[in-house]
Formats: C-alpha cells, structure tokens, sequence
C-alpha cells in the first residue's frame, strides 16, 4: 500500500499562510495586541489559502419541530428534517459547503461543525462567531471543508443539542490508505426529550446542584434516579463518576433497543465503523459480540492501527474500526458507562436470531483502550517545537454546587472574551489540562486538533479524568475565536467554557 503523506493535503494552505497573513494583518490595520474578529480580513486570508478544489457542494439544514417513532413510541422534539439522526451529509476533502440552515425553531439557533477546522466566521457558535440565526431565518454557511474523517454537526445553543439536533458529516480523503467493503455510521445518543419532559427541564433541575444527600445508591448497588439526576452511576474506566443525568432510552441511529437497527453484509466482508457519540450526558463502551476490532481514527485522524475488544466514547468523541465480519447474527452494543443500560444494533451476515435487547458481549469486559495509549499515524504527527506559550486550562467545580468551571471561571456568554486563552498566530501552543474535580470531563476545542502528548492521537475532544493533567500540543494556523469547553451539554451550559482568542 503506498505511503500516504496526509499532512501535505490538509496542511497544504497552512504552509503558505505565514506570507497571506502578514499582508492581510496590514491591510485591516488592526492594532497589535487587539483579539481577532470573526469577520478580520486575517480570517478570510486563511480561508483562501486552504486547498480547495472549488467544488461547491449545496445542501439545505431545515431544524423544526418534528415527531420521532423511538421504538413504538412518538416523541415530540427538535429535528434536522425528518430523519434522526438528520441526514448524513457526506463531502470531499477539498469541496466547498454551503449548507442553509432554515430555522424553523421556536428560539434562536446555529450550526457548529464539529471537527472541521474551517474560516472562524463558520464555527457556529452564537454571540462568539456569528449573530444567532433567529426563529424564522435562515443562515447559509459556506466554507471549505479540508479536514478528511467521521464528524458531526449540532447547534451550539442552550440545551438544543440534547434534543434530535444532530447528524454526521463525513469527508472522504480523496487519497484513502484504506480499503473496506462496507462503510457504517453509527451515533449513539442519549435521549429523553419528549419522553421525560425537555432538556431545558433537566438544566433547570441540575442547575439547582445535586446536594441531596449525596451519591446514593440504589438497592443493587447500582445508580438511584432522583428525578432527572442520576446518583452512583460510577465507572471505573471514567474514574468514578460517570454521569448526572438519567436518560429514559439509548439510542444507536434513532432506534431504541426493541427496534434496533439491523446492518447486512456478507460474512467475512470487512466493514468500517465510523462511531460518533452523540450523547449530552453519556459515555458509551462499544463492542461487536464476537468479534475484535482495529481502532483507526480517533476524531476523524488516523492513529498507528490498534486491535481492542472495545473502545470508549465520551461526548463528541469518534472513533473509526475495521472489523472482518464472522458468518452471522452479532450484537453491536453500546454501554451507558455507569449508567447500566445499552443501545443496540444488529449485525447481520447469515442467517439465526437476533440478538435479546439486552444482550452484553463479553468483548465489552474485555480490553479497551484510553485515547491516551493510541500513537497517531505519523502523516498527522505534529512536527517536534517548543512550544512558545502555555495555558493552563484547570477544570473546576463539583457536583454539589453544580458550578462547573475553567480556572474558577464559568463562562459569560455576554462576555465571552474575559479571561480569554490568548494565543498568536504560528505559535506551537500548549494547553495543560488539569481535572481538579471529582468527574470526568470531555473536553472540546474548536477549529484546531491538539495532538496528546508528544506523538499520542490527534483530537478536537479528549476524555480528561478526575485527578488527571493531560498535556496538548495544537499549532495556532486558524486565526478567530474559538471555544474550548466541556463536552457534557449540562457541564458546559452552566459554564465549563472558555475562549482561545488569537491576538492581531
Ligand atoms: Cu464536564
């Protein structure tokens, strides 16, 4: 198989970039010292300099009210068309979208690309890079999309995401080292909207903290469900606790369990999994009954090849496996981490029963490997500098008070610039993030990948656990503002947020 030098297709713009931003740095005269804006002539400078083929790929976001059957149940929710998860929106690395959000919610909102490191002015993010998108217009985003992997797109709203908001977008790489037969893509959710109030409604009840005697636990030494809160729902692989909110169903592609999902292929075919968690308050341990699987991609970035019997998902978290398909019927099984409940697919490749809605393989017991112990593949491997700043990103807060932080700070969004991580354009920045409270967090950057350690996995979400401080590298070649934050909807919306901000 030739050796594929990815670096120099994503990165080929970023090469040139240092010439294009000084001339467009003194074009908008902006005084040094200031924050980039979303709409600096830097931002646009960047953008023309990324490799493109000018190919324009149109699609239309219509978010509306909408009805759901969840396994013979209706529910009434928040969706992207008709479909959930929304349709898959699938592009080449290169291609230019422009896709029109016609939002048709009764509130304000946005779209953010996830994992797309695109121009700052398409990030998405209300009040930080765009004015929101208001009940009744539409907002077109148009961009070139040069990061090849398995992403997802949400708004970045209030509670919105927690609701049927969400859908895959995949870019193919135009030069694709790796070769399947079938392609899969699977997103996990939580769900709840509709069936146990709204999210809005669970925001409001932890937002009050959950200080009510403690983390319980229920008569089987399992997790107690306190109205929406969750009490003992721990894992080990998550370093104790695992999650705040009960969630009424688990969903993998908008099917519950008694409705699952079945995928067909021939027996020994071999599949790729492009795995999405889309979850507001849940990790997911995923396995394939019977089978082993090779990690590939983490975040959309291929990492040195990792054969595992199971891998973990925090929130926004992807993960992409081959797996060489037995003759058939196999469970594909999502375990709530903590929580002690599944979300089911079906695997099909001959002929037998399916699988009992509440089957658990074994290979979810088995070996399942941190992101921190992947290497990425060398063609995405950050060069070795030093790095010229360093931020400390400190997660604060506890449970109790339900004052989830960055460095004590929880974010205002009318003052999203205040404390703001600042950074230059064509530094090497570090960011040291150090869990200071008792849960994990899934922690978020937008419009860059960090690279873990010194040759780990490049991510835009990494699971941090409690007591942990995890290193990360990223390079700063995507001028703007751009958020860095917990990936738990809940932790995040109360004000696990911060801002990197680039200086003019
Ligand atoms: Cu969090």
């Amino acid at each position: 198989m030739p050796e594929i030098n990815r670096r120099s297709f994503i990165g080929g713009g970023i090469a040139l970039s240092g010439l294009g931003l000084l001339a467009a740095c003194g074009k908008s005269g902006a005084s040094s010292g200031a924050l980039v804006k979303p709409t600096d002539a830097i931002v646009d400078a960047v953008e023309k300099e990324r490799a493109g083929t000018g190919k324009v790929r149109k699609f239309t976001l219509r978010a509306a009210e909408t009805e759901f059957d969840l396994g013979g149940r209706t529910v009434r929710t928040w969706g992207y068309g008709d479909e959930l998860p929304g349709k898959e929106l699938r592009l080449t690395a290169g291609d230019t979208i422009e896709a029109t959000l016609e939002n048709r919610l009764p509130e304000e909102s946005s779209v953010h690309w996830h994992g797309l490191a695109m121009r700052n002015d398409m990030d998405g993010v209300p009040h930080v890079t765009q004015d929101p998108v208001k009940a009744g217009k539409d907002f077109t985003y148009r961009f070139i999309v040069d990061t090849p992997g398995t992403h997802w797109f949400h708004p970045h709203t209030g509670t919105q995401i927690d609701r049927g908001l969400y859908a895959p977008i995949i870019v193919d790489d135009p030069r694709e080292p790796l070769s399947y037969d079938e392609e899969w893509t699977v997103m996990l959710d939580d769900w709840l909207d509709g069936v146990d109030g709204t999210p809005d409604d669970v925001l409001e009840e932890v937002r009050g903290g959950m200080d009510h005697g403690a983390h319980g636990m229920g008569d089987g030494g399992g997790p107690m469900r306190m109205g929406s809160m969750l009490m003992g729902a721990t894992s080990d692989l998550l370093g104790g606790d695992a999650g705040d909110v009960f969630y009424p169903m688990h969903l993998i592609n908008g099917r519950p369990g008694n409705d699952p999902r079945t995928f067909k292929a021939e027996p020994g075919a071999r599949v790729r999994i492009r795995l999405v968690n889309a979850g507001g308050d849940t990790a997911y341990r995923v396995a394939l009954g019977g089978h082993r699987m090779t990690v590939t991609h983490t975040d959309g970035h291929p990492v040195e090849h990792r054969e595992v019997d199971a891998v973990l998902l925090g929130m926004g978290e992807r993960y992409d496996v081959l797996v060489t398909l037995d003759d058939g019927v196999f469970p594909l099984v999502a375990l709530a981490e903590g929580k002690d409940e599944t979300a089911l697919a079906v695997v099909r490749t001959g002929s037998g029963r399916a699988p009992g809605e509440k089957v658990r393989p074994d290979e979810l017991d088995g070996e399942v490997v941190h992101s921190t112990e992947l290497t990425a593949d060398p063609s995405v491997r950050l060069e070795k500098r030093k790095p010229e700043v360093r931020h400390e990103v400190e997660l604060t807060g506890s449970m109790a008070a339900y004052d989830w932080a960055i460095n004590g700070r929880r974010f205002d969004h009318g003052k999203p610039t205040e404390g703001a991580f600042k950074v230059e354009q064509g530094q090497r920045v570090r960011v040291v993030f150090t869990n200071s409270t008792e849960m994990w967090h899934p922690m978020h950057l937008h419009g860059h990948t960090f690279q873990v350690g010194s040759k780990g996995p490049r991510k835009d979400t990494l699971i941090v656990l409690p007591g942990e401080t995890v290193e990360v590298d990223f390079d700063a070649d995507n001028p703007g503002r751009w958020l860095v934050h917990c990936h738990n909807i809940y932790h995040g919306e109360v004000g696990m947020m911060g801002l990197v901000a680039y200086t003019s």
